[in-house]
């Protein structure tokens, strides 16, 4: 726990700051909660991406305490946001630790090219073998040639299993002899790396929806999570990614990657209240250990409070 918390405040530094400078400029000295000070505060958190729903009502939340932020000042304000956006986080959905587990438990990984689907895959497989669990990773990307190759390091990297077809082949099949392989080899975990890229966006969408279709029938319930990988950095275009991907395949939760040095790690809160997808997992660098699970209280307060 201690450690997560080092690390998100560390990552979310950015926005932290970005947030508490501008609370701190509109409550000034005086520490008025006027007209003018609200509407700072909005433009404050709609910068750091946390949505327009979320800044007005969190706005709404101050007005409406007004007698305690006089009193009590920038620190009462952080109090207010941080326990509402706690909340928010919350209420989006299980939590990764909370999950039911089969066995195998089959993870596909989805989210456009260059978000960071095959390293969550590598940090998240990292993260079940340290856990104890048996992992394999299926190279679900055959579209570009290189990701095979990628995805094969990390195996190694984290003492996984490692199927891959043909380059170029069918990515569903991978995906089903993946799973066939992993039930005979009562694997506990089976990771599937997809493309985030093909000649249109549409095939794209379609070959995911086979895949997960695919998947089912090897096993009914799989797959038992669907992530999207979603870059902290994409801002609110982040939410029409996620809807369109939750659409076609039915997203279970979000790693939201490269929140180490980002101004706008507010993204999380809006998707957790305008789509209520919960995030899961958060990425915070390219090594094996820089991934988290994810925990409401913690982010909040990484990325609000001063310490
Ligand atoms: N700083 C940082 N870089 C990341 C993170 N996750 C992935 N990357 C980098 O983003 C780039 C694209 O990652 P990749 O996993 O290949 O994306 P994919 O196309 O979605 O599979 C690589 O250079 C990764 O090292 C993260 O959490 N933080
Ligand atoms: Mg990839």
């Amino acid at each position: 726990m201690r450690r997560s918390l080092t690390r998100l405040l560390s990552g979310l530094g950015k926005t932290r700051t970005a947030i508490l400078e501008g609370l701190r400029s509109a409550l000034g000295n005086s520490q008025a909660l006027d007209e003018n000070a609200l509407e700072s505060i909005e433009e404050t958190l709609i910068a750091a991406d946390v949505g327009v729903e979320t800044a007005l009502s969190l706005v709404e939340l101050l007005r409406s305490n007004t007698a305690k932020i006089s009193s009590g000042g920038v620190d009462a304000a952080v109090d207010l946001i941080a326990r509402d956006i706690e909340q928010v986080l919350r209420q989006a959905g299980t939590m990764r630790n909370g999950l039911e587990r089969a066995r195998p438990h089959v993870i596909m990984v989805v989210g456009v090219n260059g978000t960071g689907k095959t390293t969550t895959t590598g940090k998240l497989a990292a993260l079940e073998r340290r856990a104890g669990r048996s992992v394999m990773l299926a190279a679900a990307d055959t579209f570009r040639a290189a990701a095979r190759e990628q995805l094969s390091i990390w195996a190694e990297r984290s003492g996984s299993q490692f199927i891959a077809g043909e380059e170029g082949g069918d990515s569903a099949s991978v995906a089903f002899d993946a799973l066939s392989a992993a039930i005979a080899r009562d694997t506990d975990v089976l990771i599937v790396d997809t493309a985030g890229r093909l000649h249109t966006q549409k095939n794209l969408l379609e070959e995911l929806t086979k895949i997960r279709r695919v998947l089912g029938k090897r096993m009914p319930g799989a797959p038992h999570e669907v992530l999207l990988v979603i870059d902290a950095n994409t801002g609110q275009n982040a939410l029409s990614q996620a809807r369109l991907f939750h659409d076609a395949v039915e997203i279970s939760g979000i790693a939201l990657t490269k929140l180490d040095g980002t101004a706008r790690g507010g993204i999380a809160v809006a998707i957790a209240r305008e789509l209520a997808i919960p995030v899961h997992l958060v990425g915070l660098g390219e090594g094996i250990d820089d991934i988290e699970v994810f925990d409401p209280g913690i982010f909040a307060s990484a990325l609000i409070r001063a310490n």
